[in-house]
């Protein structure tokens, strides 16, 4: 049996990561560190929680003396890092608490990873980190070896993570690796963001804002594909190395919109386009040659399905989100949104 510590479990992607670990692998113990910051939430874990495999720590990456006094008491074999500030808009308002947990949680977490053993450490990153690709170019991609060219504090602070990944690599021979995956949907995606925004919006008759024209366009994959894309990498994948993630599935934002409008027969008189994200990414596509051929890693959800079952989560699991529009994240969207 393997101890594997996965923070920001009550996230996103780390939820969904912990609820396949625990199905995929039964024989693990897995322990989720987690801050439960704005964008964590414990419902999210309900269906874990008295799995006796599974414990959860509310604790922050950036505590050193509670992180290492955990490494003590569970002695892990492997730490699969998703904890950090995610959103892209936040970073533009307020960058300091992403230069915090996303490079500094970064060094602490591997830090005791080599006080305790050089334990295997899995960095999960974005490709945000190599900017963007002009929308009149359809034949580039982001290959592993494309230059680090961030745009936004968001995507500075993940690369600055991956340099010092690379560097413990290098320096301290840290057994790492690290996966920058593209824009991924699903159930427990945060209603801060594009996808799940425009569901809650969608169903609450509200206007639905899109950025600019709605031109610029992401690489969209469904949440599992990438939960087994980071297990195979973990297991398989070799030390040191870099791999890039994602489903040639690239779609405009307003090509997205128009999609959820007609899956829940609404009316597209809700698109309200409204100002443009500062420094705004034109397109994001990845090239996932590499993890095809070396761990035959193929993405299983098409977009058409994904979206589906995406929208019909959100229908069966209203106050999961309800929930969350209803607090404190309502002063957030009034201040995104309100003269926007
Ligand atoms: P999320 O914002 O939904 O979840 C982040 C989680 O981390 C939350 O549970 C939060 O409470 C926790 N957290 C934040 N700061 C913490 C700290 N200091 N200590 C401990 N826990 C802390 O994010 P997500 O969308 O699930 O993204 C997870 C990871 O995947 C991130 O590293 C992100 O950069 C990366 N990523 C996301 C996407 C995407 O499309 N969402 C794509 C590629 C990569
Ligand atoms: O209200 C909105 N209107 C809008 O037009 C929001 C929230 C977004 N958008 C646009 C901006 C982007 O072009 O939609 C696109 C997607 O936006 P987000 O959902 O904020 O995602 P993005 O900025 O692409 O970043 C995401 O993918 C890479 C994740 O949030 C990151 O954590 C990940 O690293």
């Amino acid at each position: 049996m393997s101890t594997i510590i996965v923070t920001g479990g009550a996230g996103f992607i780390g939820g969904n990561f912990v609820h396949y670990h625990l199905r995929e692998h039964p024989e693990d113990r897995v322990v989720c560190i987690d801050k439960l910051t704005y964008a964590g939430n414990l419902s999210t874990l309900a269906p874990v929680m008295d799995n006796p495999n599974f414990r959860f720590v509310k604790l922050d990456i950036c505590d050193r003396e509670g992180v290492f006094a955990l490494f003590e008491e569970e002695k892990p074999d492997a730490v699969i890092n998703f904890a950090a500030e995610s959103h892209v808009d936040r970073s533009i308002e307020n960058p300091e608490i992403f230069l915090k947990t996303n490079i500094i949680g970064t060094a602490t977490m591997m830090d005791a990873c080599r006080a305790f053993g050089n334990i295997r450490y899995h960095q999960v990153s974005t490709d945000e980190v190599y900017g963007d690709l002009p929308l009149d170019r359809p034949d580039l991609f982001f290959t592993e070896t494309t230059p680090i060219h961030t745009s936004s504090p968001y995507s500075s602070s993940k690369a600055g993570a991956d340099l010092l990944v690379m560097a413990y690599h290098r320096t301290y021979d840290l057994p790492v690796t690290i996966s920058r995956c593209s824009n991924n949907y699903g159930p427990y995606h945060f209603p801060e963001k594009l996808i799940p925004l425009m569901i809650a919006n969608c169903l609450n008759d509200k206007p639905l804002p899109v950025y600019g024209e709605g031109k610029n366009v992401r690489d969209w994959l469904y949440v599992e594909d990438h939960c087994k894309a980071i297990d195979l990498i973990v297991r398989k994948g070799t030390i040191g190395e870099v791999y890039n993630v994602g489903g040639h599935n690239e779609m405009a934002n307003i090509d997205i919109v128009k999609l959820i409008i007609k899956e829940l027969g609404k009316d597209e008189s809700l698109i309200t386009y409204v100002t443009d994200r500062k420094g705004h990414d034109l397109r994001y596509a990845i090239d996932p040659t590499k993890i095809h051929n070396e761990l035959g890693w193929l993405p299983e959800t098409k977009f058409a399905d994904g979206i589906k079952k995406t929208i019909k989560w959100y229908l069966d699991n209203r106050s999961w989100w309800e929930e969350i529009i209803s607090g404190e994240y309502q002063n957030y969207y009034d201040k995104m949104y309100g003269n926007r």
